[in-house]
């Protein structure tokens, strides 16, 4: 498995146009591989206030002591580094299934891709990195239109992007630029698509939801799942399904319930024990 360790030299070659002011950190980074211990604990897990509020983790989760800027998007910005992550983007869902005589919206990409775009004028990312199944099939980066393929260029444009391989594109596609990597390895962090349990995992892969009640109503949301220790992001791709959090899956890989779902809300994020969660 090719193994790709990041340096200072990659992903920190440009100066820091750090947007976004209070996600904390934002100073840019002097080593990409020596960190200062957290100046405060991780975050506690606020549970519902009576009468609804749900309480606001404020966007950062730890994982392995580093406070990573989770965005409402479900997107992943690491200040120091001026990184950006994103998982299970999916592109070319709807052509895939067309493909196969199956319906679905055929603007898929261009909403994933527009969305993206947001997020990277507010980071101005130096690296953006793509947490696998980038794209839903093999066949995906070829079917690109001429437009969404220049959109995808344009956001590539003047910053490193990375490919991480995932199930469903586990090979190097030509015309979409970046690099190829299967794992990415940052300090204390690895970025791979499948996730392992190790600790410092970030992955993507289960597209994580969460269902929660809340005066009476179910609310059914993409979230990060997290015990501090390792992560599992939700998919960003428009389309894509999610699984539950209480399902077996995440049992297996957190060892109990014993970790916490952020929840994505409209402009924060919404913080639950795994065990609050309901199943589907
Ligand atoms: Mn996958």
């Amino acid at each position: 498995m090719k193994r790709f360790v990041l340096n200072q030299s990659a992903c920190l070659s440009s100066p820091s146009r750090l947007a976004g002011e209070g996600w904390g950190g934002g100073h840019a980074a002097t080593s990409a591989h020596v960190f200062s211990p957290p100046s405060r604990p991780a975050a506690p897990v606020d549970l519902p206030r009576k009468g609804g509020g749900e309480g606001s983790n404020r966007g950062d989760i730890v994982v392995a002591a580093i406070a990573l800027a989770a965005d409402p998007s479900g997107a992943l910005y690491w200040p120091e580094h001026g990184l950006l992550v994103v998982a299970d983007l999916h592109l070319e869902k709807g052509s895939s299934y067309a493909a196969r005589g199956q319906f679905l919206p055929p603007y898929d990409t261009a909403a994933t891709l527009a969305r993206l775009a947001g997020l990277i004028a507010h980071y101005a990312p130096r690296c953006v990195v793509a947490l696998g199944d980038s794209f839903h099939d093999g066949g995906g980066p070829a079917r690109l239109s001429a437009a969404d393929r220049d959109s995808l260029h344009g956001l590539q444009r003047g910053r490193d992007w990375i490919w991480i391989t995932g199930n469903h594109d586990p090979e190097p596609a030509a015309g979409i630029g970046g690099e190829f990597h299967d794992t990415l390895t940052l300090g204390a962090l690895t970025f791979r698509h499948l996730p392992t349990g190790a600790a410092g995992d970030v992955c993507g892969h289960l597209h994580p939801v969460a269902r929660i009640s809340q005066r009476g109503r179910a609310v059914r949301r993409r979230c990060f799942a997290a015990d501090g220790t390792r992560m599992v992001m939700p998919a960003f791709g428009a389309f894509t399904g999610g699984l539950n959090v209480r399902s077996a899956a995440f049992a297996d890989l957190f060892g109990t319930l014993a970790f916490t779902a952020h929840m994505l809300g409209q402009d924060r994020l919404y913080a639950f024990h795994a065990g609050r969660c309901l199943v589907d």
